[in-house]
């Protein structure tokens, strides 16, 4: 008897997942957050071989891209970070009464961020948060995960493991996984305070400096790419200006490229 469709399409799937998943419970780099810094290190790090997961708490990966500025669905990036929107075939143009300062699209530019990191390599686990660290022998050795409706409906579900080189805490404005390891594993990471030492208001052309200037390293096997390390460093904030996160996320590449001596 010839299987039934419905069969064929459910055992494809969850084969495939699986095949997936369990390829990437051990991996190189495990990026926590898919916002646009974290797709930018995705794709470089996945184009240097270096194996990558990517574990995005909502349905959508691509963060805070999408609503542009109050939902107006365009941003801005200046002429720094033109050759990384270059790099994936994200349309712009530049403001007449602004030279140096591009709009584009939101949306384009949130899909093609999602599609250029997945098409190089990365593997995006959607609807899945992280809750915690692994912290071994003094190093954060990789992630402690669960499916994002688990989290929401405050069940008691025990969660799995990714075992990582480097984990990158790209989770935006709260830095989630930062903060998770100086209060779970009362470590000090590379701040004045040896603590996250919190955002600070909005200014612009400081914010976006000191996004790329603190993205790094601040504890063994523990980097921080966009508003992750801003808030980490206490750096100012800027808004729909977008060009500090995609240098952002290729530095944190380079540092952990580097690191790992790929
Ligand atoms: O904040 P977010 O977009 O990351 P980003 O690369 O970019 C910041 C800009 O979007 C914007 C800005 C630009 O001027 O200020 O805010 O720093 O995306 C962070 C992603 O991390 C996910 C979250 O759902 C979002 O999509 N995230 C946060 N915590 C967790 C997480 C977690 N514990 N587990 C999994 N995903």
């Amino acid at each position: 008897m010839s299987k039934a469709i419905e069969n064929v399409i459910s055992n494809a799937i969850v084969r495939s997942f699986s095949n997936k998943f369990a390829d990437s419970l051990t991996v190189d780099a495990a990026i926590v957050g898919g916002g646009p810094s974290a797709m930018v290190a995705a794709r470089y790090l996945a184009e240097a071989g270096v194996k990558v997961a990517v574990f995005e708490r909502k349905l959508a990966p691509g963060g805070g891209t999408w609503g542009g500025g109050m939902l107006f669905n365009e941003v801005v990036v200046q002429d720094s970070a033109i050759a990384i929107l270059d790099k994936f075939n994200i349309r712009h143009s530049e403001l007449a009464d602004a030279p140096g300062y591009h709009t584009l699209d939101s949306v384009e530019m949130a899909s093609a961020l999602i599609y250029g990191a997945v098409h190089a390599g990365a593997k995006i686990f959607n609807s899945v948060s992280v809750e915690d660290i692994v912290f071994k022998n003094g190093k954060v050795n990789g992630l402690v995960i669960n499916w994002t409706p688990v989290e929401r409906l405050g069940m008691h579900v025990d969660p799995l493991t990714v075992i990582a080189e480097a984990v990158i805490d790209g989770t935006g404005h709260p830095s989630e996984i930062i903060r998770m390891a100086t209060d779970k594993a009362q470590i000090k990471i590379d701040t004045a305070t040896g603590q996250v030492m919190g955002e600070r208001p909005m200014w612009v052309d400081s914010g976006e400096a000191s996004t790329v200037e603190n993205t790094k390293e601040y504890f063994p096997g523990l980097f921080a790419c966009g508003m992750s390390a801003n808030n980490c460093s206490g750096g100012y904030r800027m808004g729909p200006i977008f060009g500090g996160m995609l240098l952002s996320g290729k530095k944190v590449a380079e540092a952990v490229i580097a690191k790992l001596g790929k």
